[in-house]
């Protein structure tokens, strides 16, 4: 396979001072991952800085560490911080971090919709119309008639508050949110072999790892300072093996030593065998297998014999015919996992957006667990995280529609009771029926049995699949959206829309993918009437009468409250508190108390301090008997099945540059030129199809359509066409299927079957 030079610019520093618009007021610190030229020095301090404090990026799940810089009440500046993991590093959007208070349209005022037409409002007028409609629909229809649709963009204290609200309050588990589109795979997958959730690494571990396996990420553009402390690996480490498994040639593939270009939704085949390429070479770990494993098969358990029975037929020549890439690259791939000292893998959306997302998980999880490339440093499967609180604020803190705090479970007594006592409430308040997971709570607000939807941080009218079903779904509701901006094309819906304070407007802790718990304080004002998400919810509970559940007291509090329910848990951060994350770039957990550093790796006996058994070579202390579960997978049928008709598969994903619907990236002067509107289709297909570059097109499914204007491209591969979901001028939502993976409840927005035409 041809190499291709690690350092292929991603960004070219002339892209990149352009876009920054270089001496008009520009201050970077560090290097700029996505840069051609590494490290590249590029801080140009032209405006004076009154303070700087600590703070984490606004943006993805990264989480780098920043500084902001104050002036005058204002932010003038986000450099990285120097002692943050990412060394000072920020990419493009951390650096607009700067600048994203300050563009237009901030929502600043309470809205209520009245003959149709949204009009301004009051704090009183719009809250009390919020509490009346809740509690007549609450005394009238009971507690599933409302909900709460949430966002790992929301802090902790807020996911916590609502969460805590809506089940211990109201006894509503309708309590859901973007994660489900995003994480609820990679949950289920950690869940389901080691018994609780989160990955068991850390970043450090990328500075160890020989091989990298990553797919279905394209790490350059989603999680780019992870990028490129994968290139400083490879700098370091030439011999350094990066496989990337991708059904396009991305920026992350064309800088890898091996890409498979992958057929969409065909992951299983493909890791079904390279297991069976572990057990054929001789490469399985026999203590492992004989000490720290089990198998298992649905509802059935299962022994090795049948693992292996099972991976059969699964050579490479069968998965290379379903996948469409060749054998030799899957031999050569199965040896590098396997041979190498230390494999991480890496993925996200292209592996958690499927049908069988859960089984993918698991499968990439069982290639660690077989071979042993795991609790080692650089040995460890690795799930990041997308959004900055996906992790702390919505797994941790158990705001989906089944969990409850730290790994809890809705349907296990033991688990509600245990919280009903944290949180005060008498036995039994907690219901023990599950609420409705994201796609399911959309469906009964097209029924009506859902009345009434808190909607914060998230605009669920551009990202949900199935957007022609849903939006009048949510017409339907009575619809309350908190956002920073107005207007989005969820607000554009609601029925009221109450201005929220943002990011360094408001305090908040977040958590991201390495599990690491880091603050961002208030340092400004916010904007107009602007209150902050937290506050919103406080004035809620209390005028729906539960300010004994939840107290008016400040997000500092709140931590202080949510940290002690991690006592005695598998995932105790009772040691992170507010002082610390006050002083400190974040500290990942287990940590039980104030003087523990916190967990880079945990079950790694010597490391943490949740350990039982520091005898054993890896403690899954979270499973019963100590062992962790490999699945028997196998690949499912298409569900969107191509045919004559539509031909084509449809995956989406993201650029570099902006920020899922760009509500806050579309709104930035330098980032607003570079909206993506192309559909990517391979000259093969374009042919086929009578489609040229740069014309529009439209791209229609059994469901819906959207309009783009076709790029046409050999980086996405025969076959598949690719759009990103960023535009609200091109919905490709709407064109997107609702199908959802039956263990996670995940959308499968990597493949819906389309034909493309020109307009
Ligand atoms: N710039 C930027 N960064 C972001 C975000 C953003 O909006 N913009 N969002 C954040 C969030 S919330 C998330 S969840 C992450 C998402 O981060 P990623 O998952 O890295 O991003 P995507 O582009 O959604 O999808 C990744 C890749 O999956 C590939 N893919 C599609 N189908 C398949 C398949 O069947 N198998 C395999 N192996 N791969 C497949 C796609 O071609 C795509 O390149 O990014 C985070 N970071
Ligand atoms: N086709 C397709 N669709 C997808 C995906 C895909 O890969 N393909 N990915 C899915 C994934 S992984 C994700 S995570 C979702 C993301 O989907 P969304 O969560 O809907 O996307 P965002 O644009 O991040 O929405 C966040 C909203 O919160 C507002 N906001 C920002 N800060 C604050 C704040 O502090 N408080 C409040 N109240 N509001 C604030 C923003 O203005 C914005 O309107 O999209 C999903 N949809
Ligand atoms: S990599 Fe993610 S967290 Fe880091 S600066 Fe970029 S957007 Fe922010
Ligand atoms: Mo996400």
């Amino acid at each position: 396979m041809p190499q291709i030079p690690i350092d292929a610019p991603i960004l070219t520093r002339r892209d990149l001072l352009r876009l920054l618009g270089a001496g008009a007021g520009v201050a970077i610190s560090g290097s700029l991952a996505g840069c051609a030229e590494n490290p590249l020095w590029v801080r140009q301090p032209v405006t004076a800085v009154d303070s700087w404090h600590n703070g984490a990026c606004r943006f993805c799940g990264t989480g780098c560490e920043v500084q902001i810089g104050i002036r005058d009440g204002r932010v003038v500046d986000v450099r990285g911080h120097e002692y943050g993991h990412n060394r000072g590093r920020l990419c493009i959007k951390g650096i607009v971090n700067r600048e994203i208070l300050y563009v237009r349209d901030r929502a600043t005022t309470p809205l209520i919709r009245e003959n149709g037409a949204l009009r301004p409002a009051s704090w009183d007028e719009a809250m009390d119309l919020v509490a009346t409609r809740f509690r007549e629909s609450l005394d009238q229809f009971g507690p599933t008639s409302v909900a709460f649709y949430g966002s790992g963009q929301l802090s902790t204290q807020e996911s916590y508050t609502a969460s805590k609200l809506f089940k211990g309050g109201f006894r509503s588990n309708n309590v859901d949110g973007n994660p489900r589109l995003c994480m609820a795979s990679a949950a289920f997958g950690y869940v389901s072999t080691f018994f609780k959730d989160e990955p068991m690494g850390c970043y450090e571990d990328i500075d160890y790892a020989d091989t990298f396996f990553i797919t279905g990420s394209n790490t350059a553009e989603c999680h780019p300072v992870v990028w490129e402390r994968i290139l400083d690996r490879k700098r370091r480490a030439p011999e350094t093996f990066i496989i990337v498994v991708d059904p396009r040639r991305t920026r992350t593939a064309r800088a890898a030593d091996m890409h498979l270009a992958i057929r969409p939704t065909t992951d299983v085949t493909l890791y079904n065998a390279l297991l069976a390429e572990f057990i054929r070479r001789d490469f399985v770990d026999q203590d492992m297998l004989a000490n720290y494993l089990k198998f298992r098969q649905g509802q059935e358990d299962r022994a090795y014999a049948d693992f292996i029975a099972h991976l059969e037929p699964y050579t490479p020549e069968f998965a290379a015919d379903v996948c469409g890439i060749a054998p030799d690259d899957i031999r050569e791939a199965a040896d590098r996992f396997a041979a190498a000292p230390a494999s991480m893998s890496l993925w996200t959306m292209g592996i958690n957006q499927q049908f069988q997302g859960t089984a993918a998980n698991r499968l990439l999880m069982a290639m660690h667990l077989i071979t042993g490339q795991i609790g080692r440093p650089g040995a460890t499967p690795f799930s990041l995280t997308g959004q900055p609180n996906a992790g702390g604020g919505v797994r941790d803190a158990g705001a989906l529609a089944h969990t409850l705090p730290h790994g809890r479970l809705i349907a296990n007594e033991q688990h509600r009771r245990e919280v009903e006592a944290i949180w005060g409430i008498p036995f039994g308040t907690i219901d023990p029926t599950p609420g409705y997971d994201t796609v399911a709570l959309f469906q009964v607000m097209e029924r009506g049995d859902v009345k009434c939807c808190l909607v914060m941080c998230t605009n669920p009218a551009q990202s949900l699949p199935n957007l022609n079903r849903y939006r009048p779904a949510m017409e339907k509701t009575f619809l309350v959206v908190t956002d920073s901006f107005h207007p989005t094309e969820t607000t554009e819906l609601a029925d009221v829309v109450l201005p929220t304070a943002m990011w360094a407007e408001k305090d908040g802790v977040y958590s991201n993918s390495e599990r690491r718990y880091h603050r961002t304080p208030k340092l400004v004002e916010p904007p107009g009437a602007a209150r902050s998400d937290f506050a919103i919810l406080v004035d809620f509970a209390q005028r729906m009468g539960y300010g004994d559940l939840i107290k008016d007291q400040t997000p500092e509090e709140m931590w202080e409250e949510y940290r002690l329910t991690s006592e005695g848990t598998a995932y105790n951060f009772a040691g992170i508190t507010s002082a610390r994350l006050r002083d400190e770039p974040g500290i990942l957990w287990p940590c039980p108390d104030v003087a523990h550093p916190g967990t880079c790796r945990r079950y790694v006996p010597g490391e943490d301090p949740l350990v039982e058994h520091p005898e054993r070579r890896i403690d899954f202390y979270a499973s019963p008997d100590g062992r962790a579960v490999v699945w028997l997978e196998d690949q499912a049928e298409p569900q969107d099945p191509r045919d004559e008709q539509y031909p084509l598969i449809l995956t989406t994903g993201r650029v570099l540059e902006h920020w899922h619907t760009m509500t806050i990236t579309g709104r930035v002067p330098k980032l607003e030129p570079l909206e993506p509107r192309f559909l990517q289709i391979n000259p093969r297909d374009a042919r086929e199809f009578g489609i040229v570059n740069e014309v529009e097109v439209t791209v229609q499914s059994r469901y819906g359509a959207a309009d783009f204007v076709a790029q046409v491209t050999d980086d996405v591969r025969p076959g598949v066409v690719f759009a990103t979901f960023h535009s609200a001028r091109h919905l490709v939502n709407q064109a997107m299927r609702d199908t959802v993976d039956p263990i996670s409840k995940e959308p499968e927005y990597k493949a819906s079957a389309v034909y493309v035409r020109a307009k």
